[in-house]
């Protein structure tokens, strides 16, 4: 890994506010809440369950407004869904953009529970026309130096795909607030910023929409004034669960020589994983590691790998690739917003000789 160069004070800022998951809380197959990575563009909204509703409207023929008791009421599933920050690896590219500096763990595993989507937009009699439907949370702030409520739209047909749900429940809890209380929208397989928290309105429009998060944020550009191409689905990539112990400030590993089960987790929104290879020697050479079940098709994978280590340093890696052959490359391609990076992790372990 190339240690980011100058980390600016705007990104200390967002850093200390946002948080990744720690690395070793890839050993749960469900991360633990308060491990979840957290991302919040503005400030966290306070909301009153009581008061809070949710509008469906737009082209409809029947508007709702739902409270979330009502919501609640309503046929209920629950799924574990990866999600990880479009942004995720950002500071590890360059030149990177001065947003929030991800190194490479911003994603989590959540069982969502919640209802699904798709019945509501019937109830709500959906017009013909309608090609999109936007989401809009109860955050406001100012991007780009536009004043703006946090909003994404989705295709409709993103929209209609049965595991997309409005969900209220994390990990069998009522959502944390930094998660969305009292209701989000979980979109399975998409990266991060699809899925809105602090959900206030559902409005069903005939596109396209042009809003900051849709058409300004997150898109692959090389120059600033280009329109570049949506950030839509999470690319193919895996993390390694860090052997050993960790030494404090560089986050090496420290581990004994022998027999080591290195294990770890590979998601990909854009396919099921299909393989995933294990490097101790930096990505020279590769090997297949054992791949096992996920908790749910729209969730990461574990994996493992026996590793005889012997005393020395190695820089181990591992990598995803899906069943639509994508696999995660060496070396990120680079873009200007620092998106969708899903180069080869690398943990440098020091293995000490027999004491
Ligand atoms: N309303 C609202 N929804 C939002 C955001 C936000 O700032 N406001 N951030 C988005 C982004 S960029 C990400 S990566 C995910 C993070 O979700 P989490 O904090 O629950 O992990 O929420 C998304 N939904
Ligand atoms: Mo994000």
């Amino acid at each position: 890994m190339t240690e980011p160069e100058g980390i600016t004070f705007p990104e200390l800022r967002l850093a200390a506010r946002n948080h990744a998951m720690p690395q070793e809380a890839l050993r749960w197959p469900i991360t633990p809440i308060g491990l979840h990575y957290v991302l919040v563009h503005y400030d966290i909204p306070a909301v009153d369950e009581f008061t809070w509703r949710l509008t469906v409207d737009g082209l409809v023929s029947a508007p709702l407004s739902l409270s979330l008791e009502e919501l609640r009421a309503r046929p209920a599933v629950t799924q574990a869904v990866t999600i990880e920050c479009a942004g995720n690896g950002r500071a590890l590219t360059t030149p990177r953009a001065i947003s929030q500096p991800w190194l490479t763990e911003a994603v989590g595993t959540a069982e969502w529970t919640g209802t699904p989507l798709s019945p509501l937009l019937d109830e709500a009699g959906l017009d013909q026309d309608t090609t999109e439907l936007v989401f809009t949370g109860l955050d406001r702030g100012i991007e780009g130096g536009l004043p703006q409520e946090y909003q994404r739209a989705l295709l409709l047909e993103e929209a209609r795909r049965p595991e997309v749900i409005l969900a209220y429940e994390m990990n069998g809890l009522p959502l944390p607030p930094q998660h969305g209380f009292p209701v989000r929208l979980v979109v399975p397989g998409w990266y991060g910023m699809a899925h809105v928290k602090w959900l206030r309105a559902i409005i069903a429009t005939r596109g396209p929409f042009d809003g900051y998060q849709n058409v300004r944020a997150y898109r692959y550009r090389s120059v600033e004034d280009e329109p570049g191409t949506p950030v839509t689905r999470m690319a193919p990539r895996s993390l390694i669960q860090p052997p050993g112990i960790p030494e404090f400030s560089s986050r090496d590993r420290h581990a004994r020589p022998g027999r080591h089960v290195l294990e770890g987790r590979a998601w990909s929104g854009r396919g099921r994983v299909v393989r995933v290879e294990v490097s101790t020697d930096g990505g020279r050479s590769w090997s297949d590691a054992k791949l096992g079940q996920p908790p749910s098709p729209f969730a990461w994978a574990p994996w493992s790998f026996e590793w005889y280590a012997e005393p020395g340093e190695h820089d181990l890696c591992s990598r995803a690739t899906d069943e639509t052959g994508e696999t995660q490359p060496l070396e990120q391609a680079w873009n200007l917003g620092g998106y969708a990076n899903n180069e080869v992790q690398r943990v440098r372990v020091v293995v000490e000789s027999e004491p």
